[in-house]
Parts: structure tokens; C-alpha cells; sequence
């Protein structure tokens, strides 16, 4: 019900009669509902929720602040009769969640009504989680660890990537997950480079660097993290950018706090890396936020000037790509506090040569 109100209020900020949702998180963040087909009509004192058959008893049990309207013969023709039942002209709607196809058959034949197009309106809301959230966000968090504590110690030369990327995705299954956050990366030697290298062919090597990044999905809520590996000997270089990225990522966590921009915290990582020269080599931002989806806003990124505000989780992951070398990237999850953050991560970050 609070996030219903803190929706309405900005509803009445823009002038609307109504709000069509129609991103599947934002359906489960404001109405409950978990299940995967569906639209909400929220207006200053009615909730419809909509959807078919299969989910009706589950919309009943989960959406519990909300009406349910059965579809009829399909979702738009019941939009359009809910609408006028409801009297509404000003609607706003979803712009990063509706597609072309779908907003001419929305606004075919409903020529008297004004439709708004609204960017970001419930994600602005997501931004900042509550604490039933960040609660799930940690055990989400937790789950990685244990996940990671089981399945690096077996790591070794003779393992594909994919054999990796399988033992952490079974055992997130075997602790509970629901599954995978995203695709798992697992990016050994020159792959490294690649920031996004999916688990691939190729077999392990005593002496790679081996980037990888994985997450899970528990009760809706994402984890993310990252950690380099070292297969056997270490050579300096190796050492020298590990340290770095290390340092980096360290010295972000022991700067974020509330106040600064998304931008101002990117630079407590980037600043350090650029110091050593590496500053083209760490093309991407430091980090993100996640919750019911792995990327969210805002970012910490030079482009992001939102402030940063308790309650916030985001990831912190420098990292440094050289071509034809590799790459070390470390991330952790933190929640903003009061007067800085906390890192919810707690797997060892230290050089871990196996
Ligand atoms: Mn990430």
C-alpha cells in the first residue's frame, strides 16, 4: 500500500487520472503479483489488476490490495473497457515498456483519451529499497557466497569454463536459488579481456587469470558478484593489475556514502586506476543497482549524476581489461547507509592463487 501511495503521489505531480503498467517488475513491485503475465490500472482510489486464467487464485493470494479484472477475448480490449468504466482521460503509461505494435492497439479507437508517455515513474520508486527488500537482496547475496565457497575451491586447470559456470549454477540450485541472475561469465586468459566473455570452450591453464561473475535470483531478488582467480603462479604483471583493481574497488567502498552523485562515486575507483594509466582500460562503468532485475538505476558511472541515498544497493566493480593478456574485475553488493555503505558481499577478495 505504500508504494501504491508514494505511486499516487506522483500521479497527482503530473496530472494523471490513471497509470497503465505494463513492466513485469514494476506489476510485481506494486501489486505483489509474481506471476509473468499481466497489467495494472491504478488510479487515485481503484487498483485493477488484469490478467487470464492461469493466474487468477494466484492474483487473488498475492495482489492482495488489488481488484481483479479477469481478461475477456484479450488484454487491450479490456484495458480500453476498464478505462472507460473508470472515466479516466488523462492515462499515463509505461514509454520503456510498451512497443509500437502495442501502444496502436492501445490508442486505436480511444481517441478521446490523452495518453501520457511516463519514463522511469516506478523505477524512480525502486531506487531506494525497503528493508523487507534489502533483506532479500542479502540473502540473495549470502546465497552467491556459499555458492562460491563450494564451487572455487574444486576450480582447476583441466576445467572448462562451462564446467565452472555449470558447478556454480547447480549449486545455486542445489542452495534454493530459482536460478541464475543473468548468464554466468567465466573468462579465463586472453578471454578475460572481454568483459562480458560468456563460459565458453575453452580448458583452464595453470597461470590464467579466470574473471568470474555470477549472480542468482532468490525470491525475485538478484545477487551479483565477481571474483578473480589465479591458476597456479602468479607473475608480477598479474600481481601489479590485481593490486590495483584491488585498491580501486577499496577504496569506493570506504568512500561511498549519501550525497555524492552516482558519477562522483564511479571516480573514488576511477580515479586510482587512471592514476596508473590504466584509465582507457576500464571501459565500463563501477557500478549498478539491482533488485528485481540485475541492472537498475541508478548507476555509479561517470553519466549518472542521481544522488546516492540510504537505502540504495549497487554493486562496486572496477575492473581492468588488457587485450591479448586478460582481465581482473572484483564486485561486490552494498547498501548505502547513513553515513556510508555497507557491503553485503563477504566472500575473500585477496589475491587467491589455486
Ligand atoms: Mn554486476
Amino acid at each position: 500500500m505504500d508504494r501504491l501511495n508514494a505511486l499516487r503521489e506522483k500521479l497527482v505531480e503530473k496530472g494523471l487520472d490513471g497509470f497503465l503498467v505494463t513492466g513485469s517488475e514494476n506489476r510485481r513491485y506494486l501489486s505483489g503479483f509474481t506471476g509473468s503475465y499481466g497489467a495494472l490500472l491504478i488510479g487515485m482510489d481503484r487498483a485493477l489488476i488484469i490478467t487470464d486464467f492461469r493466474y487468477l487464485s494466484q492474483v487473488m493470494d498475492e495482489a492482495t490490495d488489488f481488484q481483479l479484472c479477469r481478461q475477456g477475448t484479450d488484454m487491450w480490449s479490456t484495458i480500453h473497457k476498464s478505462i472507460l468504466e473508470l472515466g479516466w482521460n488523462q492515462v499515463g503509461f509505461e514509454a520503456e515498456h510498451l512497443v509500437v505494435r502495442d501502444y496502436s492497439v492501445l490508442t486505436d479507437g480511444m481517441e478521446n483519451i490523452s495518453w501520457e508517455p511516463v519514463s522511469d515513474l516506478v523505477s524512480s520508486l525502486r531506487q531506494i529499497k525497503d528493508p523487507a527488500e534489502i533483506e532479500k537482496i542479502r540473502q540473495a547475496v549470502d546465497l552467491t557466497d556459499h555458492v562460491w565457497q563450494m564451487v572455487s575451491t574444486q576450480i582447476k586447470p583441466g576445467f572448462s569454463e562451462r564446467d565452472v559456470a555449470f558447478h556454480l549454477e547447480m549449486e545455486m540450485r542445489r542452495a534454493g536459488a530459482q536460478g541464475p541472475a543473468f548468464a554466468t561469465i567465466v573468462a579465463s586468459g586472453p578471454r578475460g579481456a572481454l568483459p562480458h566473455g560468456l563460459a565458453g570452450e575453452r580448458v583452464l591453464a595453470l597461470g590464467d587469470l579466470v574473471v568470474v561473475d555470477f549472480g542468482c535470483v532468490l525470491d525475485g531478488y538478484h545477487s551479483d558478484m565477481t571474483r578473480t582467480l589465479l591458476l597456479g603462479i602468479v607473475d608480477s604483471k598479474q600481481r601489479e593489475i590485481y593490486e590495483l583493481v584491488l585498491k580501486a574497488q577499496l577504496a569506493a567502498i570506504a568512500g561511498l556514502k549519501p550525497g555524492m552523485t552516482g558519477s562522483e562515486g564511479d571516480s573514488l575507483a576511477r580515479n586510482i586506476i587512471k592514476d596508473e594509466g590504466y584509465g582507457e582500460q576500464f571501459g565500463h562503468g563501477l557500478g549498478h543497482s539491482l533488485g528485481l532485475e540485475i541492472h537498475e538505476s541508478p548507476r555509479l558511472s561517470p553519466s549518472d549524476e542521481t544522488i546516492l541515498a540510504p537505502g540504495m544497493v549497487l554493486t562496486v566493480e572496477p575492473g581492468i581489461y588488457l587485450p591479448d593478456w586478460g582481465g581482473v574485475r572484483i564486485e561486490d553488493v552494498v547498501v548505502i547507509t547513513e553515513t556510508g555503505c555497507e557491503v553485503l558481499t563477504a566472500s575473500d577478495k585477496q589475491l587467491t592463487v589455486i
